[in-house]
């Protein structure tokens, strides 16, 4: 049994729908942010950072438990546990870590900077307008490659796709006009936010 511990943010998401869709059995622990529930010693013992998603694996590797967080990590735990999700074909390995990276790495930090903005105190207008435009960038240049591809690292659906979706439908409820008039993203989001276990992992 995996205990989650996660909000509903697109870090905590990507997590869970790791779990959801590897099939992997689950108990999911909400964290209340707001509530500061991500501070309490309990919870920088699992991880110092203070950040969800944390997984605690009962059976991890040689049959210990096993702690761990960032979300992208969680995400390629399970596609190994599973051994599902990862391209059959080793060669297609590295174009499927490429486009893992760049939904978790480049998209992920921008569209937290963009939500800070937005829901600070007195949001700078200009400041939000550079880091949305650099969203909304980043969005485009995936709308370009689903348009020669049908998942986010060719032909075959990977971990690559859970991440992107966990930002890519973050950013359509924050600031949909990041990814508005995309037709090849919109496309891949249809498919990938029909499936019932990224369904499943939005209901926080
Ligand atoms: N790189 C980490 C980032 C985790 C992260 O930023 N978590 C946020 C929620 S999305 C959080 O816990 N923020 C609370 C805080 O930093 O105090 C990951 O991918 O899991």
């Amino acid at each position: 049994m995996i205990d989650l511990y996660a909000a509903g943010t697109s870090n905590g998401t990507r997590a869970r729908i790791a779990l959801e869709e590897c099939g992997l059995a689950y108990k999911l622990h909400p964290v209340a942010l707001e509530k500061g529930e991500h501070k309490t010693p309990q919870f920088l013992a699992m991880n110092p950072n203070g950040q969800i998603p944390v997984i605690v694996d009962s059976e991890g590797p040689g049959g210990k438990p096993l702690t761990l967080s960032q979300s992208t990590a969680i995400l390629m735990y399970c596609a190994e546990k599973s051994g599902k999700f990862l391209p059959r074909d080793p060669a297609a390995k590295p174009a499927m870590l490429q486009a893992l990276m760049s939904a978790s790495t480049d998209i992920t930090p921008v569209l937290g900077t963009v939500f800070a903005i937005l829901r600070g105190k007195d949001p700078h207008g200009p400041t939000a307008e550079m880091f949305k435009g650099r969203l909304k960038g980043l969005f485009q240049v995936w709308d370009t490659l689903l348009g020669k591809r049908k998942y986010a690292a060719g032909d075959e659906l990977t971990i690559a796709d859970f991440s992107l979706y966990a930002g890519y439908a973050r950013a359509k409820g924050l600031a949909p006009e990041t990814v508005e008039a995309m037709p090849n993203l919109e496309r891949w989001a249809k498919e990938i936010g029909a499936r019932p276990g990224v369904q499943r992992a939005f209901k926080f």
